[in-house]
């Protein structure tokens, strides 16, 4: 069984922590690492991970980093073909949605969580908070015109790994107070 190396409250853990509900697969280990837990600076954590930031996946002597990678991977090793569809073109649309979560959605929600929920003094000028939420809004205005097509869900008509790594960046667009 897998170990998966990040605490619960991070999106991008969180995410990982969903696909393995939808899969069955919830006899893994977790270790707190991250903010306000075990250090990912210290030398044990940056030899598995050398950009200091949670998830990591360890399997066997297998390690993985980068959350959407890891939803490809359990997908693929664990998962039900549809929720990671093997079907040239649907995959496509799966891999287009998790591209946009990390390129796109991420930058004006991440931006607005930090300004308004974690008060970095970095991102709280009122400037920096409009900015991001034009940012965050026209990311949701997007994703909100794409599911309103029949389907019901990210890439098509299936839960798929891009319902689990978007679905977190929208349930924090609702926690925040906007
Ligand atoms: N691209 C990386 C980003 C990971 C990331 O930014 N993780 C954040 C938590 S969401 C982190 O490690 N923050 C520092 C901390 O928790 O101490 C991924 O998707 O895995």
């Amino acid at each position: 069984m897998f170990t998966i190396y990040g605490r619960p409250n991070s999106s991008n853990v969180r995410k990982v922590l969903w696909l393995c509900e939808e899969i069955g697969q919830t006899g893994y280990e977790r270790v707190d690492y991250g903010r306000g837990f075990k250090p990912i600076d210290s030398p044990e954590y940056v030899a598995l991970n050398p950009n200091m930031v949670v998830p990591t996946l360890v399997d066997g002597d297998f390690v993985l980093w980068e959350s959407n990678a890891i939803l490809r991977y359990l997908a693929t090793r664990h998962g039900p073909e549809e929720i990671y569809p093997k079907d040239p073109a649907v995959r496509a649309k799966v891999e287009m949605w998790l591209d946009w979560q990390l390129t796109t959605l991420l930058t004006g929600v991440r931006l607005l969580f930090q300004g308004l929920h974690v008060k970095d003094p970095a991102h709280t000028a009122p400037e920096q908070l409009e900015s991001a939420g034009k940012l965050a809004t026209c990311s949701m205005e997007i994703l909100d015109a794409n599911l309103a097509v029949p389907g019901g869900y990210v890439a098509g008509d299936t839960l798929t790994i891009a319902d689990c790594a978007i679905g977190m960046f929208v349930h924090r667009w609702y926690t925040l107070p906007i």
